[in-house]
């Protein structure tokens, strides 16, 4: 409902939109609409309300929330269920709760603030408040789990693509990592619910630095901001909203079998090609060259002795 008036009163512009006309649209009595007006108010939204004229908006929070993402959004699927927290402990967690309680595919789950942003490995992310996109997508995808690592890199190629669009120049550290001037501007945490042969959900969680000003003393050195790198105070649920809009189509390739979309995206802005690197393998510290992604999201290692290796998924380090 909160939705509708906002999209009723985002329509109206500077007008004023009367109340009857709200409840003529949605079908509800006055005192409803009054109700959700205030909450919006309370959500942050200034609204001016004059007797005989109706209701305007004048000031829109800046939030990552339903009403304003939505707004945004032209997908089919990811987004159209929305939950959206001022704080939570990750957006990765709850999505997953919601997830198993059997949400809808393609549910996004955005905070302002996490309070246990979680990276890979047990790492920690940390969340800058009100000055990022934190979001998790839930994801039941029909392929074999075998397949799930291209996920992230539908996300990452669907990032790169959002930030081209703003005019930086985006490059993706395989597999998970965006950067922009060699630091990470945005950083995926992909987890699955499975079985041997079957999916049962995958949560993707994103996090964005967008309007960040500066990053606490043990981040600063990796991290970077959209802010930082010359976009001033960027509308983060717009940004939200180009993410998913952008990603849809990929992933929807992907079901059918069609990786090129996502992956050309990938190659195009891989930034370990052709750098030295190195990983471990069953815990043996390995160093070679970085090829290229192959046609499975693999990374391809060339050693000092000319053979080669694929890596599915992992860590490497330059
Ligand atoms: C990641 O892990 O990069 C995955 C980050 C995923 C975060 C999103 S936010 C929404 C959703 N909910 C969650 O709880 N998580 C997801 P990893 O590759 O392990 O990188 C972690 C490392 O990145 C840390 O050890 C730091 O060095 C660095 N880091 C932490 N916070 C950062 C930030 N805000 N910006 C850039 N780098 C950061």
């Amino acid at each position: 409902m909160k939705t509708d008036i906002v999209a009723i009163l985002r329509k109206g512009g500077d007008n004023f939109v009367s109340g009857q006309t709200i409840c003529d649209q949605l079908q509800v009595s006055r005192t409803a609409v009054w109700k959700h007006i205030n909450q919006l108010k309370d959500d942050g939204y200034i609204i001016e309300s004059i007797p005989k004229k109706g209701y305007r908006i004048t000031v829109y929070p800046d939030r990552i929330t339903e009403y304003e993402i939505s707004p945004w959004l032209n997908t089919v699927e990811l987004g159209r269920n929305l939950v959206h927290r001022h704080t939570v402990d990750s957006t990765n967690i709850l999505a997953k709760g919601l997830a198993r309680e059997g949400c809808p595919d393609g549910t996004v789950v955005t905070a302002e603030h996490q309070t246990s942003g979680r990276g890979r490995s047990g790492r920690r992310w940390t969340s800058i408040q009100e000055g990022a996109v934190q979001m998790s997508i839930v994801l039941r995808p029909h392929v074999s789990p075998a397949k799930a690592p291209s996920i992230t890199q539908i996300g990452a190629a669907s990032i790169a693509l959002a930030l081209e669009s703003l005019g930086v120049s985006p490059r993706i550290k395989w597999p998970n990592d965006v950067l922009i001037s060699g630091k990470k501007v945005c950083g995926i945490l992909t987890e699955m619910s499975c079985e041997l042969d079957h999916i049962h959900f995958i949560v993707m969680g994103i996090g964005i630095n967008v309007n960040v000003r500066s990053f606490p003393e043990e981040i600063s050195s990796v991290a970077t901001s959209l802010a930082l790198e010359g976009q001033d105070n960027l509308n983060r649920a717009r940004l939200a909203a180009d993410v998913l809009n952008r990603m849809e189509p990929l992933y929807r390739s992907f079901l059918q079998g069609d990786s090129e979309p996502f992956l050309s995206v990938c190659r195009r802005l891989s930034w370990l090609r052709d750098k030295s690197i190195s990983f471990s393998r069953n815990g043996e510290p390995l160093s070679g060259v970085a090829g290229d992604i192959d046609d499975q999201g693999r990374l391809e290692v060339i050693f000092p002795d000319g053979t080669r290796d694929y890596l599915l998924s992992g860590e490497v380090h330059i």
